[in-house]
C-alpha cells in the first residue's frame, strides 16, 4: 500500500498529461456494507488500508445516498441514473427464477460509454435478471465481457454456502430450493457450483486482463466491479480468512479492500493512474440481523430495508490522481449522478429519457457545491399509491412512513425491528441531519414550531411535485417465476436442481 503511494506520486509526477484522453471508469460496488463499516469511516477494528489510502488521496462523502435499501433496485439505479419506479425493478429483488429484470429499453452508463468507444465489462454480482436465455445478463446492457453471478450468493442452498473455512452454519434464508450457484463467462456458465475459494482470486485476474487489453488497444475503458462482500454469508479465500480482527465479515471485508489495491496496482503499473477515476460505494444498508457478521451503519439509525439513514445512506469514495478535489465533502449527492457525472466527463451523450440524477463533475474536479438539493427515499416494498417514504431538502428529512425490517432486526432500536410495523406520519416526523444525522429528535414534538412552518410546506409541495411527476414503469419483480429459467450447466439432468453440478 505504501509502495503504491509512492508509485502513484512518481507517475503523477512523471507522465504525460493525458487530460485529452476520456478517463477510463472503474466503478466499484460493494454489498451490503454500511455507513460505518469502513476504517476511513471510522470503524475501530475494520481492516481497510486500500480504500483508506484510497480517501485520504481522493475525496470522501458523508452525504451519498443509494436508491434502493436492497439490491436490484439499488443497482437499477446506479446504471441508470433514474429511479426504480421509472425501470420497474421494485417491488424488492429478483430471484434466480424470475421472469424480469432491468428492461433492455434502459440506457446504461456501459451503453452510453460504448458509444465513445470504450471497452466494457461487468465483474461480480449482477442482480438485475437473467431471464430466458440470459435476456437480462449484463452482456445485453451494454457490457462487452461479463464474468459473475447472476444474483446474490445467498440465493442458493445452504450447502452452496459452504466455503472457506468449511464450517459456515445457515443463519437465516437458504434452502429455498433454488439451483446451485453458477458462475458466468458471458451468457455461458462457466463453472456450477461457485467455488468461493478462488472466486475473487479468478475475478481479479479477469479485471487485469481486461484493463491491460483496453490498453493496449489504446480504448479508454468501464470497468463495473460488483463484489459479493460483504453480503451475508461472508467468505474470503485462503489468502484472507482468519487474518482480520473482526471476524468473518472483517475477513470478507479485507479481501474486498484486496481487489481494491490490486485494481489500483494494475492501473498505477500501466501509468494510466492520472487518467482513471475510481468510485468507490455499496448498494445498501447492513444486514443488521447477522449480528456480529452483518455490518454497521455506525451513528446512522437502521440499516437494510428500511428509510432510516442507515438504509440507504453509504460510504463513496472517488479518486483520480491528479485531478480530483482531495479531502472530505458533505455535499448530497446519489448513485443516480453517477452516469450524468460520468457522461460530463467523458463527453457521453445522455440518454433521451427522464434522469433523476445529476452532474457532479464541478464537485469533484472543483469543490462546488452539488447540485443535488434534495434525495428521494422509496422503501423495497414499493406501493405506487403511498409513493415515497421519507423526503430530503437540505438539512431537513421528513419521514411520511416508517417500517420496521427483518434485515434490520437485533440492534436495540425497536424502531428498525420487523414488529415496527408501517405508520403513517401526519405530520411528517422531521430531523435536522446536519446537527442530527442520528435521527434522533424530532423537531415536529410536541408541537410545530412558527419558524419550521415555511419549510414544512415547501417540504410537502415538493413531495406532491415530485409523486406527480413520478412515472412507474410497470413492476418487474411481480412478473412472476418459472422454476425452467433457473440457471443449469446441465440442462437435461434430472433431478433439478441439484443435478446441476459440472
Ligand atoms: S440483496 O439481499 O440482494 O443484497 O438485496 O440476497 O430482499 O428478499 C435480499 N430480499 C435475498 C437479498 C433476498 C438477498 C432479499
Ligand atoms: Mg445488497
Amino acid at each position: 500500500m505504501i509502495a503504491w503511494i509512492a508509485l502513484a506520486l512518481v507517475s503523477f509526477l512523471c507522465t504525460a498529461d493525458a487530460s485529452s484522453a476520456p478517463p477510463n471508469i472503474i466503478l466499484i460496488f460493494a454489498d451490503d456494507m454500511g455507513y460505518g463499516d469502513l476504517g476511513s469511516y471510522g470503524h475501530p477494528t475494520s481492516h481497510t488500508p486500500n480504500l483508506d489510502a484510497m480517501a485520504a488521496r481522493g475525496l470522501r462523502f458523508t452525504n451519498f445516498y443509494t436508491t434502493g435499501a436492497v439490491c436490484s433496485p439499488s443497482r437499477a439505479s446506479l446504471l441508470t441514473g433514474r429511479f426504480q419506479t421509472r425501470s420497474g425493478v421494485y417491488p424488492g429483488v429478483f430471484y434466480p427464477s424470475s421472469v424480469g429484470g432491468l428492461p433492455l429499453s434502459e440506457v446504461t452508463i456501459a451503453e452510453i460509454l460504448q458509444t465513445r468507444g470504450y471497452a466494457t465489462a461487468m465483474v461480480g454480482k449482477w442482480h438485475l435478471g437473467l431471464g430466458l436465455n440470459g435476456t437480462f445478463l449484463p452482456t445485453r446492457q451494454g457490457f462487452q465481457h461479463f464474468l459473475g453471478v447472476p444474483y446474490s450468493h445467498d440465493q442458493g442452498p445452504c450447502g452452496n454456502l459452504i466455503c472457506f473455512p468449511p464450517n459456515i452454519t445457515c443463519v437465516g434464508t437458504c434452502d429455498l430450493g433454488e439451483t446451485l450457484l453458477p458462475v458466468f463467462i458471458d451468457e455461458k456458465i462457466l463453472q456450477q457450483p461457485v467455488d468461493f475459494t478462488m472466486l475473487v482470486r479468478m475475478y481479479e485476474r479477469f479485471c487485469q486482463g481486461f484493463i491491460e487489453e483496453a490498453v493496449s488497444e489504446k480504448r479508454p475503458f468501464f470497468l463495473y466491479y460488483a463484489s459479493h462482500h460483504t453480503h451475508y454469508p461472508q467468505f474470503a479465500s485462503s489468502r484472507y480468512a482468519g487474518r482480520s480482527i473482526r471476524g468473518k465479515y472483517g475477513d470478507a471485508l479485507l479481501e474486498m479492500d484486496g481487489t481494491v489495491g490490486e485494481l489500483l496496482q494494475t492501473v498505477q503499473k500501466l501509468g494510466i493512474l492520472n487518467n482513471t477515476l475510481f468510485i468507490f460505494t455499496s448498494d445498501n444498508g447492513p444486514e443488521t440481523m447477522r449480528k456480529e457478521r452483518g455490518g454497521s451503519s455506525g451513528l446512522l439509525k437502521c440499516g437494510k430495508s428500511t428509510t432510516y439513514e442507515g438504509g440507504l445512506r453509504e460510504p463513496a469514495i472517488m479518486y483520480w490522481e491528479g485531478k480530483i478535489k482531495t479531502g472530505v465533502t458533505s455535499e448530497m449527492s446519489s448513485t443516480l449522478d453517477l452516469l450524468p457525472t460520468i457522461a460530463a466527463l467523458t463527453g457521453a451523450n445522455l440518454p433521451n429519457v427522464t434522469l433523476d440524477g445529476y452532474d457532479l463533475s464541478q464537485v469533484l474536479l472543483n469543490g462546488e457545491k452539488s447540485p443535488r438539493n434534495t434525495f428521494y427515499y422509496y422503501p423495497p416494498s414499493v406501493d405506487t399509491n403511498k409513493g415515497i417514504y421519507a423526503l430530503r431538502m437540505g438539512k431537513y428529512k421528513a419521514h411520511f412512513y416508517t417500517q420496521g425490517a427483518f434485515h434490520s432486526e437485533t440492534t436495540p432500536d425497536p424502531d428498525c425491528h420487523v414488529t415496527a410495523p408501517l405508520t403513517e406520519h401526519n405530520p411528517p416526523l422531521l430531523f435536522d441531519l446536519d446537527k442530527d444525522p442520528a435521527e434522533n429528535y424530532n423537531l415536529l414534538k410536541p408541537f410545530i414550531p412558527k419558524d419550521l412552518e415555511p419549510i414544512l410546506t415547501e417540504i410537502l409541495n415538493e413531495r406532491d411535485r415530485f409523486q406527480t411527476n413520478m412515472q412507474y414503469a410497470p413492476s418487474e419483480t411481480n412478473k412472476g417465476k418459472d422454476s425452467s429459467l433457473k440457471p443449469c450447466c446441465n440442462p437435461q439432468c434430472t433431478p433439478k436442481p441439484s443435478c446441476c453440478h459440472c
